[in-house]
């Protein structure tokens, strides 16, 4: 398998779950500050020009966040990264895919992106502080979430990867994680997969 990464930005929680998976990996860098992920070599690999993308041994390209851990936890049942309970299951993938498609998607996109969202640059603030508002309530609904558990849905599951990476970037632009949010955050850098992945991507 090899992972198309970026430093950093949401393939990270992808790289954490090679990691909690244990099996040998490569991993592939992509410079999306120097427009990398547009150029031929990349786009003939992955013509959606995003990471994270996994390259899988049959040689097939996986996509999209929720798909590629979903794959990963499924064709990997000995590493408990999804609950065998199929509620705990729904849990865990609704938990993701808010992460995904909306705390980052609709609102750190905003704040990092905010061309992508109105071409006039006299809109900038305005875009960026709808981003932030859907940001904070993200985690005050993910915190929720969390009451009472260590990880998203009790175990440790693919949900937490992607929980990682949001709080990961509410650090970087400087949101207060709410209390419980925060304890997961903790705990996540506590595990070896997350210390090993930060060293390898040069972040912390
Ligand atoms: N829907 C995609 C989103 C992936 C995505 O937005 N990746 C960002 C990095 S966090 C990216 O590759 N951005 C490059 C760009 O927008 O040019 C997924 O779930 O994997």
């Amino acid at each position: 398998m090899k992972l198309y990464y970026a430093p950093g930005v949401c393939s990270i929680g992808i790289h954490v779950l090679l990691e909690e998976i244990g099996k040998p990996y490569e991993l592939e860098a992509i410079n999306l500050r120097e427009g990398a992920q547009f150029r031929p070599e990349y786009t003939k690999v992955n013509p959606k020009s995003k990471v994270p993308a996994l390259l899988r041994d049959d040689g097939s390209l996986q996509t999209e966040y929720p798909a590629i851990a979903y794959w990963l936890a499924r064709t990997n049942p000995f590493s408990n990264l999804l609950p065998d309970n199929i509620d705990l299951q729904a849990r865990a993938l609704e938990i993701m895919d808010y992460c995904v498609a909306t705390v980052h998607m609709q609102g750190f996109t905003r704040m990092f992106r905010p061309g992508n969202f109105s071409p006039d640059p006299a809109q900038e603030d305005a875009v960026k502080t709808r981003g932030k508002e859907i940001v904070l309530k993200g985690f005050d609904t993910l915190n929720a979430a969390l009451e009472g558990k260590d990880y998203a849905v009790g175990p440790f599951s693919i949900a937490d990867s992607a929980l990682f990476y949001v709080e990961f970037w509410a650090g970087r632009v400087g949101i207060p994680l709410p209390a419980n949010c925060a304890a997961h955050y903790e705990r996540m850098k506590a595990r070896p997969s997350v210390q090993r992945t930060m060293q390898q991507e040069g972040v912390g």
